[in-house]
């Protein structure tokens, strides 16, 4: 198999434009320094696809723009909403100058981040494969996107170890049943959405927060929601599997 490093580098070196996609919700953590330094490294124009930016707040969305904007061009697409799509064609067409033949678009970023989605709703039809499940892209794929346009859509370009289980269920690339640790994943949910939202985590689970830890707010969850065992105590693991999905399905807004 050819390495993840190699296989970006070559897009890197190929593409005339790279887009750097990162999942809204976690700008920092999708964002990759050594991708980042390679497409400067190379002299390459390269646009940052804020994705997912249906599931945070536009107040946000804004927030996170204008910190990335020094480093360059900054675009919020909602894939699933089909926005921003009108605005990130014009930027790649702005961004470059060639003529005669397609201008080449090479597409990272982590895995499950939406490359294929973004890919597609530029595109207008499905042409790039995607699914829930990371890992889904296998290798590079030539996706033509009309008016010159030339996308190259890659696999998620940063293998994680285990001991990132918490990031893997974060941004989705382990679904419930593939975690080890499904509580400890549920209580870093319940800590983010908490400390982003905690009206709409309220309301979405019908429950009332005080000061509980995260561990109180999953029993609190697993209760209204009738997770119980035989004796009456809370299904722990139950209702960590029931946050997980409903936090990867991206029905828990921040
Ligand atoms: N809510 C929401 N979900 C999205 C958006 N874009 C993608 N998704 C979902 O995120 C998941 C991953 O999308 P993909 O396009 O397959 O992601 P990818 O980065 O190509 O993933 P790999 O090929 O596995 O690296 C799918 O379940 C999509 O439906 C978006 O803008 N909003
Ligand atoms: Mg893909």
């Amino acid at each position: 198999m050819v390495s993840y490093k190699a296989l970006v580098k070559n897009v890197i070196k190929k593409a005339d434009i790279l887009l750097e996609v990162i999942d809204a919700r976690f700008p920092e953590e999708t964002r990759n320094s050594e991708v980042e330094r390679e497409i400067i490294r190379l002299n390459k124009p390269f646009i940052i696809v804020i994705n997912k930016s249906d599931l945070i707040s536009r107040e946000k969305l804004e927030k996170t723009k204008s910190r990335l904007s020094k480093i360059a061009p900054v675009i919020f697409v909602s894939s699933k909403d089909r926005s921003g799509t009108t605005m990130l064609r014009h930027q790649i067409l702005a961004s470059v100058s060639i003529k005669g033949r397609n201008i080449l678009v090479g597409t990272l970023g982590y895995p499950n981040v939406g490359k294929s989605s973004v890919i597609n709703s530029v595109t207008g039809r499905r042409r790039a494969s995607t699914s829930p499940i990371s890992g889904h892209t296998k290798g590079i794929q030539h996706v033509d996107a009309g008016s010159g346009i030339m996308f190259i859509d890659t696999p998620g370009v940063i293998p994680f170890d285990e001991k990132d289980e918490y990031l893997q269920g974060l941004l989705g690339i382990k679904d419930a049943t593939h975690l080890k640790d499904q509580i400890g994943v549920a209580m870093k949910i319940i800590e983010k959405v908490l400390d982003e939202n905690k009206a709409a985590f309220e309301s979405f689970y019908n429950v009332k927060i005080e000061d509980e830890n995260s561990y109180d707010v999953l029993e609190l969850i697993g209760k209204q929601c009738n997770f119980l065992q035989k004796k009456g105590e809370v299904d722990e693991t139950r209702t960590a599997t029931k946050i997980i999905n409903d936090w990867q399905n991206g029905l828990l807004l921040i």
